[in-house]
């Protein structure tokens, strides 16, 4: 007998070939590659956007959260390669991880670019943060929105530190970027690179003295329990967050996931930047402040002269790394915070 489709036929037939092809180009799981994971603001940012998500797309992206930099084996340096590779379906990833592949994302790391959460502000939510995105973007990664790590703030567990002489000799612990090597020393430290994995031992066995990161790192992590006694609060440099997405997933998804998936993302972002900064502002909301000092770890305040010192003295560094960066892109940020 002669067999032969139908209209219908053959429209049940691309319905269920297309139903086919969503199937296989979603995948059961995205991996989603942070730093750090809970209770840390980073760590509860990751797991909202991926809850988000979960929920508004009726479960079709099922985003899994690998903290600790896991999906490249702790070297958080390698996370952006990695995402922008495939091995990676997404990130919220430090400016300062992305910076050897992305060196735009230094311009974070300029010492004392940044006073105050409004210059922040100024840069991420202005031009510059369309700048950065787009550079992101020239190397493959698609970036969606902005969180936040924060002011990092040094620590140490030898002295109080309010000047640069007493940074002198002082064994200080950095993540990526050979931007914080040159700051620490034109302050006479002794800087050391390692991921975040391997500085939690290396401060307790006081291989090294100290380190830099914001509070609620040092709360969350209680570094005071590795010996970190003394707080300077001089917020040199703030690293955001980047939310962002590798391309071919991005792609896969239909336009209304994809849209899903962005909103979700500068939801989550805002959830970070606002427990980011709870608590540590000096004045009427202090309480992380006052959390450290009754651990019995010494907090230490900067005049402007006090700043000033540490200005003038990262000042090569800070002109150096400007035209690293790229001497438009500086400029713009700082008349970005001047006017701010
Ligand atoms: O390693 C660090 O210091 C951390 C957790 O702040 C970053 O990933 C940049």
């Amino acid at each position: 007998m002669k067999r032969y489709l139908t209209l219908a036929g053959v429209a049940a037939l691309a319905v269920a070939w297309s139903l086919t092809a969503t199937a296989q180009s979603y995948k059961p799981e995205y991996k989603l590659s942070t730093v750090v994971g809970k209770p840390f603001p980073w760590g509860n940012g990751g797991e909202k956007w991926g809850d988000l998500v979960r929920e508004r797309t009726q479960g079709r992206i099922n985003i899994k959260m690998y903290p600790g930099a896991a999906l490249v084996a702790g070297d958080q340096s390698k996370e952006f390669t990695a995402l922008r590779q495939g091995a990676i379906d997404l990130a919220i990833g430090s400016t300062i991880n992305w910076s050897p592949q992305v060196k735009e994302l230094n311009l974070f790391s300029l010492p004392f670019l940044m006073p105050d959460y409004k210059a922040i502000d100024a840069l991420t939510q202005g031009e510059v943060g369309k700048q950065i995105f787009k550079a992101i973007e020239a190397r493959e990664v698609l970036p969606l929105a902005w969180g936040e790590n924060g002011f990092r703030e040094i620590t140490n567990s030898k002295r109080a530190i309010q000047k640069p002489e007493d940074l002198k000799g002082l064994k200080i612990r950095f993540a990526v970027s050979p931007i914080f090597a040159e700051t620490l020393t034109a302050l006479g430290a002794n800087p050391t690179q390692m991921s975040w994995a391997d500085a939690q031992p290396a401060l307790s066995t006081g291989a090294v003295d100290g380190q830099e990161n914001p509070l609620t790192i040092f709360t969350v992590a209680k570094l005071h329990t590795v010996g970190q006694k003394h707080v300077t609060l001089w917020g040199y440099v703030a690293d955001p967050l980047i939310f962002a997405v590798n391309k071919e997933v991005w792609a896969s998804w239909s336009a209304a996931d994809r849209d899903v998936v962005l909103k979700a993302a500068q939801d989550a972002g805002r959830g970070i930047i606002a427990e980011a900064r709870a608590g540590i502002k000096p004045g009427d909301d202090d309480k992380v402040l006052k959390d450290i000092a009754a651990l019995g770890v010494t907090i230490t305040r900067l005049s402007d002269a006090d700043r000033n010192a540490f200005r003038a003295a990262t000042k090569p560094v800070y002109d150096k790394w400007a035209s690293q960066v790229g001497a438009d892109l500086v400029k713009l940020a700082e008349s970005s915070v001047a006017k701010r």
